[in-house]
């Protein structure tokens, strides 16, 4: 199926001290030998397997391109278990991509993104699930996101997927055997071990399943919100965030007038901060704009925080938000504290939790600590935050999660309801199905296509 050689530049483009182009397939070594020269007349497809040789890079007229080192790692020892070659350049623009010219012109292809990644995949040295958390990665935006990331490309989620597998496999093959020999008087044991066993498999997918939505913000990043009246500080928490004037900050409501978005990482957990236009009525045509953005920004957010004015009290504006938010992830913040507290914090407990409810003087860097640590509890929710768990980070790996426990469920309902075995076997085989399409045992050439793509170029 891929028996053809790829080349793609696998470090990014721009001035930098190296840049890599790497090629992958049967061909991989003779192309490089024929655009290669060692100092010490080595050559390539002779040499000793993961070695280094040092050279220059020659178009085809013989001309010297750069002065490079090249690595020798044949398959199944390398990354995509074909023969790999990787040619060290030095960075900058032109050198490395016409290397990657020159490595075209003598045989190789163009690699398509996500391809070499796909090679592992497809020859088995890594399942989809570890596939997929290289971009996660690639991609991870605190050290956090990055444990995640790297546990489950060390496959520690692949793992206990199998693990759950292989106890369906064994309850399956005892349920078929009951079909197969009916004559043996095996049913009512088997009915009570079958119950045992589908309640235990229920309860290792939940536990995979309640740790969900922790990883989908280590992966994705928690929608954070910054919302409350004009002027009562929003941008300027935002700015304390991020540790960086971003936001302009001025005492004339109205100042913000777009959303503003940024990734701050508050202990390990990456936010994806949004400051907003504060919210009023207003005739300027602009202002009117922002503020409708507000509101949509609000409706998508997985945390609010709704600031409130200490020096000034409650409001009509703040009363008016009040029930919008209390129904979601909310805190509040009474900033300006440092002015006078005119806020009556009882008045604010009648709708949302005292431990929800965080008093700040952004002026002096009061109350951020709290905030922080309020942001992580809410996280965490009651979860360990050890780094040993397994978690599942993926939407699509989450929503496979979620059918398979549909189908176990329904094992153990036709259970209950006296319905004889093999339907049982039916939805059991189906939840394996379903659990294999996490780790690609069971997935479709299209999907398998659907995740490569999202990769970037020379991954
Ligand atoms: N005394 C005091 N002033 C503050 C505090 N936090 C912010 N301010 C001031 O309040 C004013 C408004 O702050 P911003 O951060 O621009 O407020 P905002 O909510 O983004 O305002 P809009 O963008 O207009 O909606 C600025 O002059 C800040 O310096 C605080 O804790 N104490
Ligand atoms: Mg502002």
């Amino acid at each position: 199926m891929v028996d053809d050689t790829i080349a793609a530049i696998s470090t990014p483009i721009g001035a930098a001290g190296i840049g890599i182009v790497r090629l992958s397939g049967k061909e991989a070594l003779p192309i490089a030998e024929k655009v290669f020269s060692s100092f010490k007349h080595k050559s390539l497809t002779n040499t000793r397997n993961h070695s280094l040789l040092y050279g220059h890079i020659l178009d085809d007229t013989g001309k010297v391109i750069d002065e490079v080192l090249v690595s020798v790692m044949r398959g199944p020892h390398s990354f995509t278990a074909e023969d790999v070659v990787e040619i060290n350049c030095h960075g900058g623009i032109v050198a490395v991509r016409k290397t990657l010219e020159i490595v075209l012109k003598a045989g190789a292809r163009p690699a398509d993104p996500g391809e070499f990644s796909k090679r592992a995949f497809l020859n088995g040295r890594i399942d989809l699930a570890q596939a997929e958390s290289i971009i996660d990665l690639i991609n991870a935006k605190t050290e956090k996101s990055l444990k995640v990331a790297v546990n489950q490309l060390e496959g520690m989620l692949s793992g206990e997927i199998k693990e759950i597998s292989t106890e369906m496999l064994e309850l399956m093959a005892h349920i078929e055997a009951g079909i197969d020999f009916p004559e043996h008087d095996i049913e009512e044991i088997s009915r009570h071990k079958i119950e045992q066993k589908s309640g235990e498999i229920l309860a290792r997918i939940e536990h995979m399943l309640a740790l969900a939505d922790t990883g989908k913000v280590f992966r994705e990043g928690l929608r954070t919100v910054i919302i409350g009246k004009p002027n009562v500080g929003k941008s300027s928490l935002l700015n304390a965030l991020l540790k960086e004037k971003r936001a302009i900050v001025t005492d004339i409501p109205g100042t913000t007038r777009d959303v503003i978005e940024e990734i701050v990482s508050i202990r390990g957990i990456p936010l994806k901060l949004v400051d907003t236009a504060g919210i009023r009525e207003t005739e300027d045509v602009v202002e009117k704009i922002g503020v409708e953005k507000t509101k949509e920004v609000f409706a998508e957010s997985d945390l609010v925080l709704f600031m409130v004015d200490a020096s000034t009290g409650l409001t009509a504006e703040d009363r008016a938000l009040f029930p919008l938010v209390k129904d979601r992830n909310s805190l509040v913040i009474v900033n300006k504290t440092d002015v006078t507290q005119e806020v009556n914090v009882s008045e604010i407990e009648t709708h949302f939790r005292g431990e929800d409810i965080i008093e700040m003087s952004l002026l002096y860097g009061r109350g951020l600590d709290r905030l922080e640590k309020r942001i992580e509890e809410m996280v965490y929710a009651g979860l360990s935050s050890s780094q040993e768990e397994i978690v599942v980070s993926n939407v699509r790996h989450k929503d496979a999660l979620e059918r398979a426990l549909r189908s176990i469920k329904d094992v153990l309902s036709a259970m209950r309801a006296g319905l004889p075995t093999d339907c049982m076997a039916i939805d059991l085989r189906t939840a394996w199905e379903t659990l294999g399409e996490i780790t690609g045992e069971s997935v479709s050439e299209d999907l398998v296509d659907q995740i490569f793509s999202r990769f970037c170029i020379g991954k």
